[in-house]
């Protein structure tokens, strides 16, 4: 806990920030409060405050307690499931994911057999690419024409983000080995940017290694999924899988969150009026699946819990993932929520920032083939979406190239309203499912997709 003396000269109509939930608390006069970081923790706080000013008939704030992004003891992380990977029971185990990506949308696994030597490595790696001087990273800057390599200007949902990042992905070629620039490894998302050796010697190895471990741990992940699901080994939906494994397009961030002492306009110092910026606004990953590794001295990772069936965005309660030592964090993304018909969720998360402390992470995005359209399992389309059936398909096909493209282009440039799930939603009347056709007859996904070149098809949606 830590007590906020910003808000001690306010005597009345107090209202107060709190960095952990990123909440304004109204209250006509406090004595005293502490801020907790669900809706009805809140409530209960907000209660508890006012009936101590009646019965002391105060009017006076003395005093404000909060619970600080890293610091918060009252947070409900335990609920997050915690699945240990060596159950032996595997039904059991299929059942556990289930469950916890039909809930929250993320779990922490423990025992998940990437090596912890590696895991090591790869957090010193990460940390020698970020101490590098900024003109070094900068060198490396991803742009219009290619979604890999460094970068500090994300928008998340049209907003800047508090981080620097670099991206690395599966090489078009599929081989490590042939130089990152060659014409063999280009593909939608680009080439590799890797910073020399002479600047990170092992940083390049170290990558490699800790990028493949992900890829099948992400393969394992899903096909325990897709068991729970009821999908049988061999048969025709289980082929997506099948081909993700060798056709996978996915992508690994390594995210440097600096410590945050300026308000959202940027001013030097924070103040009441300016909540601090998000490190990431709240999203959704767009891919089947992220394999998380998360910082263990700084826990500023949120994800959204929402009311029984209730998935409004504006109303969310806040439940911080604390990592569990030696975890890593898994949660499931829009393709696998539509690939599941619904059943699994994508659920909704960000990342404070801390005023005190920096933070490193590193999502593995576990994406599929980029001429893959994602199709709900057991799709009927001749079932009306309002029909109770079971099976009557919720989204219609989605054509994962071009939703990564609209991604990556809404990351660098505002260009309205994001690319959603809800767009592939049968009564949806977006033209989204008909434009990624468009699109199609016109990009190739060998080729690095041009923002600025389809800026005109992308803003048609
Ligand atoms: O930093 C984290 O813990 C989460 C990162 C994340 O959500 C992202 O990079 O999309």
């Amino acid at each position: 806990m830590i007590a906020d003396d910003r808000s001690t000269e306010r005597d009345e109509a107090c209202r107060c920030w709190c960095p952990a939930s990123k909440w304004w608390l109204e209250l006509e006069s406090a004595e005293w409060f502490v801020v907790w970081n669900t809706k009805q923790e809140r409530a209960t706080a907000a209660r508890a405050c006012n009936a101590r000013r009646r019965k002391r008939n105060a009017s006076k704030v003395n005093c404000l307690i909060m619970a600080s992004a890293s610091q918060s003891s009252t947070t409900i992380a335990d609920e997050i499931p915690v699945i240990d990977f060596l159950n032996p029971d595997a039904a059991d185990l299929q059942k556990q994911i289930y469950q916890a990506c039909s809930t929250w949308g993320f779990f922490q696994l423990i025992n998940h057999q990437i090596d912890d030597a590696l895991i090591t490595s790869f957090k010193d790696a990460m940390g020698d690419f970020f101490s590098l001087p900024y003109e070094t990273k900068l060198a490396l800057k991803r742009d219009p024409v290619n979604a890999r390599g460094y970068f500090d200007d994300e928008l998340t949902k049209r907003r800047r983000d508090w981080k620097e990042c670099l991206d690395v992905g599966v090489p078009g070629s599929r081989n490590w080995d042939i130089p990152d620039g060659d014409d063999a490894n280009s593909c939608l998302d680009g080439y590799n940017r890797f910073p020399s050796r002479k600047d990170c010697p092992k940083f390049r190895d170290v990558i490699v290694e800790y990028f493949d471990a992900c890829a099948r741990l992400s393969d394992q992940l899903s096909r325990l999924l897709s068991s729970a699901l009821g999908v049988q080994e061999g048969s025709e939906e289980a082929k997506l899988l099948d081909r993700m494994m060798h056709n996978h397009t996915s992508y690994l961030r390594m995210n440097y969150y600096p410590f945050c002492n300026v308000g959202s306009a940027g001013e030097e110092k924070s103040n009441m009026d300016e909540p601090p910026p998000l490190g990431i606004s709240p999203h959704r990953d767009a891919g089947f699946l992220t394999v998380l590794l998360q910082d263990n001295d700084c826990h500023s990772l949120q994800v959204a819990r929402y009311e029984d069936g209730d998935d409004k965005d504006t109303d969310a309660d806040w439940v911080t993932v604390h990592p569990v030592p030696g975890s890593l964090t898994i949660n499931t993304g829009d393709m696998a929520m539509i690939w599941s018909n619904g059943q699994l969720r994508a659920p909704l998360h960000r990342v404070l920032t801390d005023p005190n402390k920096v933070r490193y992470s590193a999502p593995f995005f576990y994406n599929p083939g980029y001429d893959e359209f994602i199709t709900p399992l057991s799709a009927d389309y001749e079932t009306s979406s309002s029909s109770s059936s079971t099976d009557a398909a919720k989204y219609r096909p989605c054509l994962w190239g071009y939703f990564r493209a609209l991604r990556f282009a809404g990351d660098l440039t505002d260009l309205g309203v994001e690319i959603q799930t809800s767009h592939y939603k049968v009564d949806s009347d977006s033209n989204h499912p008909e434009n990624q056709i468009v699109l199609m007859g016109q990009i190739s996904f060998q080729e690095p997709f041009d923002v600025d070149k389809y800026r005109q098809i992308l803003q048609m949606s």
